[in-house]
């Protein structure tokens, strides 16, 4: 029997599996699993200063009120049509304008905002008002109301991030549209932060659910830390200073499915080969560099947005002292066992 005709009595053989709902694992059953990972996601770059007139336009064109929320959505190019900027997370650009408001809601995914311009806008979760700035990190954790509004005389920009991919795959997405549109606020601003973030508790509060208690990460205080890690501690070949953002209370991180991380390079950092199972999003806060990907580069300055794809070869390289805040789905494959890094482990072509 020649191989062709071999093969066409395989093929009619696997017509006649799919009829009863049968498919032969043969077929499929490496790229089931991967020496190594597969994965959709690809290195992807947003400059700030290119975009944000897009952005402005956007405030031009619809209300806060008309969109729910005023979104650019960072689509990964090697996701196209999937709103989502690595497999598993979406991000996006919100823009809230001057006397508007985005309304109260509250969905079973987790949201972090980091903050790129504006003062004076705030989010308010579950009761609580955050006001915001540069640089801070406010998060929403799962089935918390949230809504935000903006009482200054200037707009507010932030960066969304969510993990609305991973809770689609798990079918797991629910949804609730708030009575009113801003959410009455039962607490005073900075209630949380006097109660958990001063490595304190009250006496007999116990956790009730993963994410922290603590929902609104100040820039100032964590790029103070880094600062003065700076002057002690040696720093790290791939991450210069890198710090996690995290629970107060449990030690874990901060969100039960996105980790977030703040790290500082100094001027001329020229950070050892890296890559790690999870893929990231950067935003630079501050500074300038490049991060070379596999034999590709990508050149970085204040503002801009990037991405580190699933166990690509990386290295990050400063020109002027840098910060760096970015997020990832790493808490997840910490949990669940399966997460990986390694230093050092391969060679750029240049
Ligand atoms: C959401 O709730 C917000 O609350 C932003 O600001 C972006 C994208 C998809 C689904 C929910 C927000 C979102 C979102």
């Amino acid at each position: 029997m020649g191989a062709d005709n071999n093969s066409q009595i395989r093929q009619a053989f696997y017509e006649r599996l799919a009829e009863q709902g049968l498919a032969p694992l043969w077929e499929v059953l490496h790229n089931l699993v991967p020496a190594t990972p597969n994965t959709a996601c690809g290195a992807a770059f947003w400059s700030y200063r290119e975009i944000r007139s897009l952005l402005m336009e956007a405030g031009d064109l619809i209300t806060a009120h008309e969109a729910e929320r005023r979104v650019l959505v960072l689509e990964n190019p090697f996701h196209r049509g999937q709103a989502r900027i690595t497999n598993s997370l979406y991000a996006g650009l919100q823009l809230i304008r001057p006397g508007e408001v985005a309304r109260a809601h509250r969905h079973t995914q987790s949201a972090l905002r980091f903050i790129v311009e504006g003062d004076g806008a705030f989010t308010a979760v579950d009761g609580e008002k955050a006001y915001m700035e540069r640089g801070d990190l406010i998060l929403t954790p799962p089935w918390q109301w949230h809504d935000h509004g903006c009482e200054a005389s200037e707009p507010t920009v932030w960066i969304d991030g969510l993990d609305l991919p991973m809770l689609a795959y798990f079918a797991a997405g629910f949804a609730e549209p708030g009575s009113v549109e801003a959410q009455q606020t039962s607490r005073p601003i900075g209630d949380s932060r006097a109660r958990f973030g001063v490595n304190m508790a009250p006496v007999d509060w116990r956790p009730s659910g993963q994410a922290s208690p603590v929902f609104h990460y100040p820039y100032a205080p964590a790029r103070d830390a880094l600062e003065r890690m700076s002057c002690a501690e040696a720093w790290d070949p791939v991450h210069g200073l890198k710090m996690r953002y995290l629970n107060p209370c449990t030690g874990a991180d901060a969100l039960p499915t996105i980790s977030t991380f703040l790290q500082m390079l100094p001027k001329s950092f020229r950070g050892d080969v890296y890559r790690c199972t999870d893929a990231a999003v950067y935003f630079v806060v501050e500074g300038n560099g490049r991060t070379k990907i596999g034999d590709a580069q990508t050149l970085w300055q204040k503002d801009d947005i990037f991405v580190v794809p699933n166990w690509a070869e990386h290295a990050h390289e400063a020109d002027s002292d840098s910060v760096l805040f970015s997020f990832s789905d790493r808490v997840v494959h910490e949990k669940l066992g399966f997460w990986r890094e390694q230093r050092g482990a391969a060679l750029f072509l240049d």
